[in-house]
């Protein structure tokens, strides 16, 4: 097969991907001997390091609590975390900092709006409407407090390439969907969901609609304003910042409306055993002493990752993804899962009979690190009667020579298993 240079590709879309490596300090290491290839960033990306010096920083400098003292080390810490509010909101175009509620990860941000939202305003008889192609954290949450009210829960299929279609999606909408669910990016297939015109059509019969970013913040850029959203969760550590730490942006209207998820210090204004007043916004939904040093953490991975041209980023990304693609179809007996067009950065693949464990064993005892299994997404592996996938996933500091090196141990992978 013939295929570009890696530094066509590049040079293609004036994405400098060589200085960006260099301000990834686990990308120089070497894993059982040969150069770390990390193809695993849908579980988790690298930090830059200007992330970890942040995080450090906040603990050499300004450790301290916040929100709670006069002093200066926590005025200062203060400052840094409410100015990390500040960035998450400049970078999700939201209204007001007021909508952006720091949380522990996607997870907790679904589950704030499960047992906040969903348990207070459904009743039986309502429906919550989620996709196939949800990760578990966007499927349990609804099945728990569909239990809890009465509601039903509703699923649109996805179609074999994996993807999500208007169609099937105005099918199972009714006057009874009062909140929709759904994946912007699918993390096992990279399907990008046409969120825009399913939010329009959810908001036409009254339905909420929340979208798990976890997959897309660092993929596509993201205006709540523009696509018009009530709830956006996603989880710093797949920005390229620290783990422990996420966002659930809320339309002001609704996070105003609900009760708060969690009781306890910093989210009341005032508290007497015959009553207690809770805080404004956001702190009413931030119970506890937060994740301090991971939500300035965030707040550097944004800085860092706006501060280049998103663009080619994004450009970049769909170059290496297309080299992926092509790379993996010319090796024989493998098969992709997922082949949705526009999609992003996830390459989900298996080499029957071998099972996907195997083939990441012996990818990454030849430096490449993939993921392999389930990836939380049961119910996508059900829909292609399988158990797992192995799964090559990208940021932006890959390369084509990354998925070279991919290929180079798949034709391992054969000649061991014949
Ligand atoms: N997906 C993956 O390897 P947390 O764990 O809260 O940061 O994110 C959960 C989550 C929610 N939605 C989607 C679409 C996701 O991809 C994830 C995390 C990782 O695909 C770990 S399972």
């Amino acid at each position: 097969m013939t295929q570009p240079s890696t530094i066509a590709i590049l040079s293609g879309v004036g994405f400098d991907v060589r200085s960006v490596r260099d301000d990834f300090p686990a990308l120089h290491q070497e894993v059982h001997g040969k150069p770390l290839v990390y193809l695993d960033s849908a579980a988790t990306t690298l930090k830059p390091q200007t992330v970890i010096d942040t995080v450090s920083d906040v603990y050499a400098r300004d450790c301290s609590n916040i929100h709670r003292a006069v002093h200066l080390l926590s005025q200062r810490a203060t400052a840094r975390y409410e100015d990390a509010r500040e960035k998450v909101r400049s970078f999700l175009n939201a209204k007001s900092s007021i909508e952006v509620i720091f949380t522990r990860g996607t997870t907790e941000s679904i589950n704030l709006v499960a047992q906040s939202w969903a348990r207070t305003f459904l009743q039986e008889g309502d429906e919550v409407l989620v996709t196939e192609l949800e990760h578990h954290s966007n499927i349990v949450p609804w099945q728990i407090v569909c239990q809890q009210v009465g509601a039903e829960l509703i699923i649109v299929p996805m179609t074999d390439r994996g993807e999500i279609l208007r169609e099937a999606f105005e099918e199972r909408l009714s006057s009874r969907t009062r909140l929709v669910a759904m994946a912007h990016v699918s993390n096992a297939l990279g399907t990008v969901l046409p969120v825009e015109e399913l939010i329009e059509l959810a908001h036409e019969k009254g339905a909420v609609v929340l979208l798990d970013g976890a997959q897309a913040v660092s993929h596509i850029s993201v205006d709540v304003q523009a696509l018009d959203c009530d709830f956006y969760a996603f989880s710093g550590h797949k920005l390229y910042g620290p783990t422990g730490v996420g966002v659930l942006y809320g339309r002001e209207r609704l996070l105003e409306e609900m009760p708060p998820y969690q009781g306890g210090g910093d989210m009341i204004r005032s508290v007497t055993f015959a009553e207690t007043i809770y805080n404004d916004l956001p702190y009413k939904f931030e119970a506890g002493t937060p994740n301090i040093a991971g939500v300035i953490g965030l707040g550097a991975a944004i800085d860092y990752f706006t501060s280049l041209d998103l663009d080619a980023v994004h450009a970049h990304e769909s170059a290496v993804l297309r080299y992926t693609t092509k790379a993996l179809e010319s090796v024989s007996g493998l098969r992709l899962i997922g082949t949705a067009p526009g999609k992003v950065a996830a390459a989900s693949f298996l080499m029957d009979p071998v099972h996907p464990h195997d083939i990441g064993t012996i990818v990454d005892s030849e430096g490449v690190a993939i993921r392999t299994g389930h990836h939380c997404a049961q119910p996508v592996m059900e829909h292609f009667g399988i158990a797992a996938t192995a799964r090559a996933s990208l940021g932006m500091y890959n390369t084509t020579e990354d998925i070279d090196a991919l290929v180079r141990a798949l034709h391992k992978v054969q000649e061991l298993f014949g």
